[in-house]
């Protein structure tokens, strides 16, 4: 098998396949990060439309989040479309494909005590299929005891669909989602199989959007500071729901449910059109 991304194996492959996570060291070369840091800085200073923010303005107890500004942001354009995310995504779906759904950022600030609550992507978007998938870039160093993310391994292949929770209290769109909540992992850590990494800059996690996830608070005196690509493999398809993301949504989209989401705001990065 021919990969695009100069770090996938076919061993890498399998563990993506069957944990539904793995971490990739060095995936991203430095030549990105100050950009990135800076756009992180500029950010926080001034949130886009898409930001949610648990304190804003304050330099600690703060979970901040930014996504969706690609289309206006020359730094994230070309990190999206030149940095090599996307054929990491593709390579590891075993994917044609890959359209980015969005970038998002996601800083913790020193002694935030809030932890990223257990949850699995997928609800919280509006699509299915089993080759969606994300790639989370550590920008600074982030250790398992503080503020890098763990993964309930193989939990992508358990059929679960859980509703999403709010990260901060401005993501009101989510209440609007019915169905059973989240296992509580935190309250029985034993009965599950959790897998965490100690993360340097340009390290990343690749995850299937099935695997729950979460991550401890940053009790730490740095800040975190992480970029990740949410991608749509080939078999994606468009399936809105109540309290899915509203960033795309019915009007934009030129397809119906069941459908593959063929959209210039979904943009094609890695390959051509499945049915090319
Ligand atoms: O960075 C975090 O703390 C959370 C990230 C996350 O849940 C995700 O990227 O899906």
């Amino acid at each position: 098998m021919e990969y695009r991304h100069r770090l996938v194996t076919d061993d890498l492959c399998e563990a993506f396949a069957r944990d539904g996570v793995v971490r990739v060291p060095g995936a991203v070369d430095p030549v990105w990060f100050d950009g990135l840091l800076e756009y992180a800085e500029s950010e926080l200073a001034r949130p886009g439309p898409w930001a949610t923010d648990t304190n804003p303005g304050g330099t600690t107890e703060r979970l901040f989040t930014s996504r969706y500004n690609w289309p206006t942001d020359e730094r994230l354009r070309r990190f999206v479309f030149e940095s090599g995310v996307g054929e990491l995504a593709a390579d590891l779906m075993g994917s044609r494909t890959a359209r980015l759904y969005f970038e998002q950022l996601l800083v913790k600030e020193p002694r935030t005590t809030a932890p990223t609550p257990w949850h699995q992507d997928l609800p919280y978007w509006p699509f299915l299929g089993e080759q969606i998938a994300s790639v989370w870039v550590a920008l600074t160093p982030a250790t398992v005891s503080q503020s890098a993310l763990e993964f309930v391994r193989g939990s992508h292949l358990g059929g679960g669909y859980y509703a999403p929770v709010s990260f901060t209290e401005s993501s009101d769109w989510l209440a609007d989602f019915v169905g059973e909540p989240c296992p509580d992992i935190e309250a029985d850590r034993e009965a599950f199989d959790i897998v965490g990494w100690d993360m340097e800059p340009g390290d990343a996690l690749v995850f299937s959007a099935w695997t729950i996830h979460g991550a401890p608070g940053n009790e730490a005196d740095r800040r975190r500071v992480a970029i990740a690509t949410r991608w749509l493999g080939d078999s994606a398809v468009w399936a809105p729901h109540p309290g899915s993301d509203p960033i795309i949504t019915e009007e934009h989209m030129p397809v119906g449910p069941g459908e593959y989401p063929a959209c210039d705001l979904l943009p094609l990065v890695v390959g051509g059109r499945p049915a090319d």
